[in-house]
């Protein structure tokens, strides 16, 4: 199965188009700039490939080795794509990595076309399948202990990649960073739920800013940490960085953690933009997902946010354990609450049941039952629309639908409204 590579080697990261987006040309995805920059650094020629579609399956022939970061919903292209391939170049090596096969490793591993199932971390793991080192189909990467993930490389930022993609933070445009990996919390929705944390270090940051800013000409970033403000002393050590190089900058934050300070010190360093996970409502609901947190804490932090200058993008989900038609009435009063500021925003989507939540893993103590799997398991497509596969004891597919498109079609700006997929889900 292992190409013996003799020559100096070329590799395709390839990222597959995602039609079912408004746009997938938004933000810049890092993990692939992650990889070929690790490999870059180990003088092996990478090129990345985000128009996969346009071109032909010999301009493929030059690789040794073809990659593929995938999300689920992405999966079935790859899957396509990649038996093409096989077909066409049986020598050409394929590598599956990212979310998809994070998470959906069991499913992959039957795939024949498939040489190699990266499930984590791709670094590392790739440079060994490229060396020829590795010999195990399925690899499943342990997290990478801080010091070693600090001594990757940056992520490669090219101006004309960065070109492609078109992200503003009010006037500025900007690109995407994370300062740390993995998620602390215990969200019961979510595959990150206590996967740890891992901080970059100050000089890291600090270089990547810089990189961004002289290299690539941009003064804007989206920092993609699950949670970038997860603390008080995190939040001062990173807006010391920050601050002196005056950029604009969005991320994510916590309503356990958030405070009037908090707030201060990040719209001191040019945050513009607060985004959370309020999910819902409800306290129940927030209690079956084991949010952690408090409805009155989630109305405080919207305030204190909206307060402090900022905007406020408040992350909501219908179609959760034991949803009811009160339980989302309470989360469509919280959106109602908030609606009339013009600095406040939602995004209402439907709970999708990814493999390896904790819901997924123990359905069986929940109210929620999963029908089917949508047609490619996205929750947030065009125009807002969601695919909904699951229901509760007292909501159906329908139900749920109907209650998303009533609230967005309310108090949503561009909504068009979310087609009941339930007929061609199946
Ligand atoms: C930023 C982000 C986005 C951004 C950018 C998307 C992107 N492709 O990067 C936006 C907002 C556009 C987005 C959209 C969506 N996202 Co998103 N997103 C994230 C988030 C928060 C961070 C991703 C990130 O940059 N991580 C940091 C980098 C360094 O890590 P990484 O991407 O995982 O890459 C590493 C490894 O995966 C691996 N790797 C990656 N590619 C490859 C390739 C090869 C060949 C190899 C060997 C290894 C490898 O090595 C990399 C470096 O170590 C993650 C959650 C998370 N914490 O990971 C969710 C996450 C990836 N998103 C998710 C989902 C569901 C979506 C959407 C489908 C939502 C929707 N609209 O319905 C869309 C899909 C759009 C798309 N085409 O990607 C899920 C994926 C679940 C799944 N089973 O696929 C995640 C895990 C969140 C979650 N817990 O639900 N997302
Ligand atoms: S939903 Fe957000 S806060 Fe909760 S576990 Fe996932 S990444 Fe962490």
């Amino acid at each position: 199965m292992v190409k013996n590579f003799k020559k100096q080697k070329k590799i395709a990261i390839i990222i597959p188009r995602s039609n079912f987006l408004i746009s997938d040309r938004v933000m810049p995805p890092l993990g692939p700039l992650y990889i070929k920059s690790f490999l870059n650094e180990n003088k092996i020629t990478t090129d990345i490939i985000d128009n996969p579609d346009e071109i032909s399956i010999e301009d493929f022939k030059k690789y040794d080795l073809i990659g593929y970061s995938t999300t689920t919903p992405q999966s079935s292209w790859v899957l396509e794509h990649s038996m093409k391939m096989k077909n066409y170049y049986p020598e050409i090596i394929t590598v599956i990595g990212g979310a998809h096969a994070k998470y959906y490793f069991e499913d992959l591993i039957k795939e024949k076309h498939l040489d190699y199932i990266v499930s984590g971390e791709g670094e590392i793991a790739l440079l060994k399948i490229i060396k020829g080192e590795e010999k195990r189909k399925l690899i499943i990467t342990p997290k990478s202990d801080p010091s070693i993930l600090n001594s990757f490389p940056i992520p490669w930022r090219d101006r004309s990649f960065l070109g492609n993609y078109h992200y503003f933070i009010k006037e500025r445009r900007a690109t995407t960073a994370i300062t740390g990996r993995y998620c602390p919390m215990t969200c019961k929705f979510c595959e990150a739920r206590k996967t740890g944390l891992i901080l970059y270090s100050p000089d890291k940051i600090e270089k990547e800013i810089l990189d961004i800013k002289n290299n690539c000409g941009l003064n804007a970033i989206m920092f993609y940490d699950d949670i970038f403000a997860i603390n008080l002393k995190r939040v001062k050590e990173l807006c010391e960085i920050i601050k002196p190089h005056n950029i604009y900058f969005r991320c994510f934050a916590h309503a356990k953690s958030f405070s009037e300070e908090m707030a201060r010190i990040l719209y001191d360093a040019g945050c513009k933009i607060i985004c959370w996970g309020v999910e819902s409502g409800n306290q129940a609901i927030l209690d079956n997902i084991d949010k952690k947190t408090k409805i009155e804490e989630n109305y405080r932090m919207a305030e204190i946010i909206l307060k402090s200058g900022m905007e406020a993008v408040a992350f909501c989900m219908i179609g959760l354990p034991g949803e009811t038609n009160e339980s989302i009435k309470d989360t469509e009063n919280f959106i109602k609450y908030f609606s009339k500021n013009k600095n406040f925003s939602f995004d209402l989507t439907i709970f999708y049941p990814y493999k390896k939540t904790y819901i997924y893993d123990h359905l069986e103590k929940f109210d929620l039952k999963i029908n089917d799997y949508g047609t490619s398991g996205f929750y947030k497509g065009k125009q807002g629309s969601s695919e909904c596969c699951v229901s509760t004891s007292t909501l159906n597919q329908e139900d749920i639908i109907t209650a998303k498109n009533k609230i967005c079609s309310t108090y949503g700006r561009n909504f068009t409204g979310s087609k009941a997929n339930i007929e061609t889900a199946k």
